[in-house]
């Protein structure tokens, strides 16, 4: 291996990340509602960054995370499943209420999706908005691990005003010295004590260098933890984020405890971001769950132009909806 790859990967794991600063976040393939299989296939993918060997990695639609697929609330989710893997899967709609047989658990609400070829159609009403997210169900530690999962979005009828709504699905893996997955899946070592903790954080599918922010404006974050057992306790240094909802469902806001914004394993928090930051500065974002292993995620850059105009600082005038009643709760319960 390359001594620039060593050197990077050792600063990979004190996660003072370096890749080359990449345009604004949107997953790739945006629309997948109805008509467009979701595709399960292995592909490459550069997540230690440019200059460094791909990793192997598994996808929904040829790239991690997988397309986001985005709804608005009371539209029915209409997609075929395709595994072109050489294992069996299932799709699991993380946190959405959906019916028993679109639930993804194996052998127990549906059959597998077979390796090589096997499909699958899920459909559902999606009944509550929120931030949600999709995965399999089956081999989970390794299909999760190796990179299947993508953000479901489903939009509120009236959402709260922002300049922007950005997706950050948080990624952990272990990779070896050239970049390639550690397959040591369910290890003795990782079940007994904290689960399989990486050595690379990504953000959407990338180690990322920074996040472009314009003065002024307001961003709705929406945090997903897509990792297998890494805990994120993330503080935006000089800013103020307000938590609206969590695990896709709406709270009233608040400044999170201790400033900073802990996600365990598969959960989400939409923050709202106000970019009260000086034009031309940097700002850390800091994982320091682990206080004495705390790493820079990355930096929120502003752009060195004036502030125009946004929502920043705006009162926010925002109910959120109630929730609807499950209509396939047991009777008389
Ligand atoms: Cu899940």
């Amino acid at each position: 291996m390359t001594a620039a790859f060593d050197s990077r990967r050792r600063r990979v794991l004190r996660a003072a990340l370096a890749a080359p600063a990449l345009g604004l976040l949107s997953p790739a393939g945006a629309q997948s509602k109805g008509g467009k299989p979701l595709r399960l296939a292995a592909t490459r993918q550069s997540l230690v960054g440019a200059g460094n060997p791909d990793t192997a990695v598994w996808s929904y639609n040829g790239s991690v995370p997988g397309p986001e697929l985005r709804f608005r609330q009371g539209e029915r989710l209409r997609i075929e499943v395709e595994n072109t893997l050489g294992v069996d899967t299932t799709v699991h709609w993380h946190g959405v209420r959906v019916p028993n047989a679109m639930d993804g658990v194996p052998q127990l609400t549906q059959v597998p999706i077979k390796a090589n070829g096997g499909r699958f159609w899920y459909e559902f009403e999606l009944r509550d908005a929120g931030t949600y997210w999709y995965h399999p169900h089956l081999g989970s530690p390794e299909q999760v691990g190796r990179g299947l999962y993508g953000p479901l979005i489903v939009d509120e009828t009236q959402p709260p005003s922002v300049d922007r709504d950005i997706v950050w699905m948080l990624g952990d893996w272990r990779l070896d010295r050239e970049a390639r997955i550690v397959g040591d899946f369910g290890n003795f070592m990782d079940a007994s004590h904290a689960g399989r903790i990486g050595n690379t954080v990504t953000v959407n599918g990338v180690i990322r260098e920074s996040f472009e922010l314009r003065a002024g404006e307001r961003i709705r974050l929406r945090l997903v933890n897509a990792a297998n057992a890494r805990i994120f306790g993330l503080e935006f240094r000089g800013h103020d984020p307000m938590v609206i909802a969590l695990d896709g469902q709406p709270v009233a806001p608040h400044q999170p405890e201790g400033g900073r914004i802990v996600l365990g394993p598969s959960m989400r928090a939409d923050v709202l971001l106000d970019a009260t930051g000086e034009p031309g500065r940097s700002y850390p974002v800091v994982d320091d769950f682990h206080p004495r292993r705390a790493y820079r995620l990355l930096d929120l850059r502003y752009a060195n132009a004036r502030p125009r105009g946004g929502r920043a600082g705006a009162p926010l005038n925002w109910t959120p909806a109630p929730l609807r009643p499950n209509p396939w709760a047991p009777r008389g319960a």
